[in-house]
């Protein structure tokens, strides 16, 4: 292979202005395995140092006015624009995704950075009638502190600026824990944001503090009381984890853990579109998205021409480096995400599935399974992040519903279908209990305008559009007596 992961590496951090090389916590390239840089663990107290300047930090950026906030979230999405294409390369080249999946991404912390200016004029509260003469009531919605993000490989940068785009103009701070599978995606980041705050007078240093490293930082974070709010994208398995730390301190969590999402194939589909939308949903970023399509829930009349298709389309899928184009899948993570996948794939077959693809094919990379289950149960329930559709049979809506619903986990949802009826039951309140549900489209790539998180074990916590800033404020309950007497509430007299 003529690519190599460590020069592409070094043309990019030159772009990007960062020198990642001292440190203990080294980053490979699925692409190639090169190791492509290094960064240093933060230990506890370098978490607690972090803590403590963002918390410094956080008195005075409470009192910068939120649309003066978002002039700097402006010029922050001005310099993404200005390093979209080494900040894209840079993800493709750390956590593997195709490029336009990389570009793409960064288009996303883009997005979320309009959206958030337009946000930082509308923070608003209620004014709300009151039972007492001549007194007002209202609500006022006030910065929070620092919030804590932790972040995953999958996402790098763009669930991170969801996050932080909006804290920073609800007037929080920032403390960063990325993965520590993608550290330099964080770390040049966090250099374009510097480069930003340094040329904005009212911006304290302490803004935007990264934390480098895996568990232990982690842990430090969820559990320092200066904290009231730690948003955490990964597992499900690390949500349980961190929940409870933060809750015995009663700090809040917004969790997006887990997602084990299906599609619903009605016999009324747009088979044609159906396809393509299973394909990207399945096989696109190597099925490492949270909302990655893993269940495939088919009517029996379309069966067979359906799965047909699907068997004849994956078989052609491009493998290979997510730089060339033409490469529709990518490499997954790492190796132990190969062997997690292959583990998955015999158990599948152990309980009786037939399974097509799914070989490892040297490094990092694989060929996406398709999985026909007779039921569902064991690993079809579980979330692996890998390119595995588990397929299954339904006679009835009701059934396929039930089918849908009928895994721990609650993210993102669709079905394929032309007839009205149905497409409304699957949204209204007997239809799918996700926090997505879509027709006609797949259950990935949403749009960040919406709310997005989902039910159950993905955590309950939304992110990104619509009035997800509320979790990134706390709210004041305010009454005013503009009168001349004292009315108590619930008519009680209390008379000196
Ligand atoms: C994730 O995988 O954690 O909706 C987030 C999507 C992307 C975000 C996924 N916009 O697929």
């Amino acid at each position: 292979m003529s690519f190599s992961s460590e020069a592409e590496a070094a043309r990019l951090f030159d772009r990007l202005g960062i020198t990642p090389g001292a440190g203990d916590l080294g980053s490979t390239s699925p692409i190639d395995g090169g190791l492509i840089g290094k960064v240093a663990t933060a230990s506890p107290a370098d978490v607690a140092a972090a803590v403590g300047r963002a918390q410094a930090a956080f008195q005075h950026w409470r009192m910068v006015p939120a649309p003066r906030r978002g002039e700097l979230v402006r010029r922050f999405g001005e310099a993404l624009r200005a390093h979209k294409e080494p900040l894209g390369r840079l993800v493709t080249l750390e956590c593997g995704k195709i490029l336009s999946e990389g570009l793409g991404e960064v288009q996303e912390m883009i997005d979320i950075c309009d959206f958030a200016v337009g946000l930082s004029r509308q923070l608003h509260g209620l004014t709300i009638a009151t039972e007492r003469r001549d007194h007002r009531m209202m609500e006022t919605w006030h910065p929070l502190g620092p919030v804590g993000v932790i972040s995953a490989f999958n996402f790098p940068v763009a669930v991170w600026a969801w996050n932080a785009c909006l804290a920073l103009v609800c007037g929080d701070t920032v403390v960063w824990k990325p993965s520590e599978k993608t550290p330099l995606c964080a770390a040049a980041v966090a250099a374009i944001f510097a480069g930003v705050a340094i040329e904005f007078e009212e911006a304290p240093e302490g803004l935007l503090e990264l934390v480098q490293g895996g568990r232990e930082a982690g842990e430090a974070l969820a559990d320092d009381p200066r904290v009231p709010l730690v948003s955490a994208t990964g597992s499900t398995r690390m949500g349980r984890a961190l929940a409870p730390r933060v809750a015995v301190r009663f700090g809040r969590t917004l969790l997006e853990l887990g997602g084990n999402n299906a599609m619903i194939v009605a016999p009324s589909a747009d088979l044609a579109l159906a396809e393509r939308a299973i394909a990207f949903a399945a096989v696109g970023t190597a099925g490492q998205r949270c909302t990655s399509l893993r269940r495939l829930i088919v009517h029996d009349d379309i069966y067979d021409h359906l799965v047909g298709r699907l068997k004849a389309i994956w078989p052609g899928l491009s493998i290979g480096n997510p730089f060339e184009s033409g490469t529709l899948v990518g490499p997954l993570i790492d190796e132990d995400a190969v062997a997690a996948m292959q583990a998955a794939l015999a158990r599948a077959k152990g309980q009786g599935g037939a399974i097509q693809g799914g070989e490892p094919i040297g490094g990092c990379y694989v060929r996406p399974a398709l999985a026909e289950m007779p039921a569902q149960s064991g690993v079809v329930i579980e979330e692996t992040f890998a390119p595995i559709l588990y397929i299954l049979r339904y006679r009835t809506l009701d059934e396929a519903i039930a089918l849908q619903n009928g895994v721990p986990q609650g993210l993102s949802s669709s079905i394929f279908t032309t007839d009205l009826r149905e497409a409304e039951t699957f949204l209204s309140a007997a239809g799918s209990d996700c926090g997505i549900a879509n027709v006609n489209l797949g259950p990935s790539g949403a749009e960040i305008g919406g709310a997005f998180g989902g039910e159950k074990e993905t955590g309950g916590g939304r992110e990104s559009g619509s009035d997800s800033w509320r979790a990134y404020m706390r709210r004041a309950t305010n009454v005013v007596n503009y009168g001349r007497d004292l009315p108590l509430a619930q008519g009680v007299d209390f008379d000196l």
